[in-house]
């Protein structure tokens, strides 16, 4: 039958992915498709509430959203994914555990020196000032995609051609 896709969005911490993943679920509701979102929000506040933000840590809260959106999945949703997700081993052992076909992998491009300008929480600046230690980008590593499915460059896009470019590849591929 008809696998539904897991969309994966990865990038520096203001890149984007929260906005774009909100109104691209919008845009999907309009049209019909069933989704689920996984964030911050609802799965470092709640499943994952045991882990920080150490190499390990990171790593099993990669794990886990991976296990989850699998069965999201199976349960026929669509399902968009909002993580930094910094290590490439981790994203790609994701890919292992779903299958690759079902794997949609969208690198949220944007430098950091404009992910800074940004600082929407104030949180490059804390990191800058050594308040927030292993902040992503400053003192702990990004891994960016080599192979993605897709490139979004906020710092090129607005937030609805970046919502417009990812509708038509999910149609172009046979995902919606
Ligand atoms: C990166 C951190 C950190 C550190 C707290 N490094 O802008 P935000 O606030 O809302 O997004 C960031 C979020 C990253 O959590 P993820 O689960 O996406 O990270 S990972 O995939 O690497 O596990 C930021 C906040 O949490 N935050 N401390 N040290 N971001």
């Amino acid at each position: 039958g008809h696998k539904s896709p897991v969309l994966w969005f990865t990038g520096l911490s203001g890149s984007g992915k929260s906005t774009i993943t909100v109104e691209l679920e919008k845009a999907l509701f309009q049209k019909g498709v069933r989704t689920y979102r996984l964030d911050g929000d609802n799965i470092r506040h709640g499943l994952n509430n045991n882990l920080g933000f150490s190499p390990d840590d990171r790593k099993e809260n990669i794990r886990r959203i991976g296990e989850v959106a699998k069965l999201m999945s199976d349960a026929g949703l669509l399902t968009l994914t909002a993580f930094i997700s910094p290590y490439k081993e981790d994203r790609e052992q994701v890919r292992d555990i779903l299958n690759d076909g079902n794997f949609v992998e969208i690198y949220v491009k944007c430098s950091l020196e404009g992910c800074e300008a940004r600082d929407p929480k104030g949180l490059y600046q804390k990191a800058r000032a050594g308040e927030i230690k292993g902040f992503t980008g400053i003192d702990a590593p990004y891994e960016e995609p080599s192979n993605p499915e897709l490139i979004i460059d906020t710092e090129q896009l607005s937030v609805e051609e970046a919502v417009s470019t990812i509708i038509h590849y999910l149609k172009v591929n046979n995902h919606i």
